[in-house]
């Protein structure tokens, strides 16, 4: 009688074991990352530098070593999404942070779409962020 007891608390400890790690393992979110403009005004023209920094939410940490695959930077805020340029990615200045170069030929807004996959991470990070291009 006593070890049928024993037994089934065993049984509904390791339940709740296995149920703890996965809830640890749920909290590690692809949503928890997010990619920031670093400046969010740029002067219009030509070979601009864009530059973003991915960011753990949850621990408010640049993520380094993000793969970027896509990228379009188009003129949609301001009803022109048919205006895109040319994104092309530069070498990062620090861990976290990437840079795009672009010519931003028109003044007004600017928005740059960006895909990310993160390292140990499921999912993929999609951001669109908006860009001043100032005269
Ligand atoms: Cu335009």
């Amino acid at each position: 009688m006593k070890s049928y007891t024993y037994a089934r608390a065993f049984r509904a400890a390791l339940v709740g074991i296995a149920m703890t790690g996965s809830a640890t393992l749920a909290r590690a979110d692809i949503k928890d990352y997010e990619f920031r403009l670093v400046d969010q005004a740029i002067k219009a023209g030509p070979d601009r530098i864009i530059t973003v920094r991915l960011i753990n939410k949850t621990t408010g940490k640049p993520v380094p070593d993000a793969v970027i695959f896509a990228t379009r930077l188009d003129m949609a805020p301001d009803g022109m999404q048919e205006m895109a340029t040319k994104v092309t990615p530069m070498p990062g200045t620090e861990p976290g942070t990437y840079r795009f170069k672009a010519t931003l030929s028109m003044a007004g807004g600017w928005q740059l779409s960006l895909g990310a996959k993160v390292q140990g991470e499921t999912g993929t990070v999609e951001n669109k962020l908006v860009i001043t291009a100032q005269k």
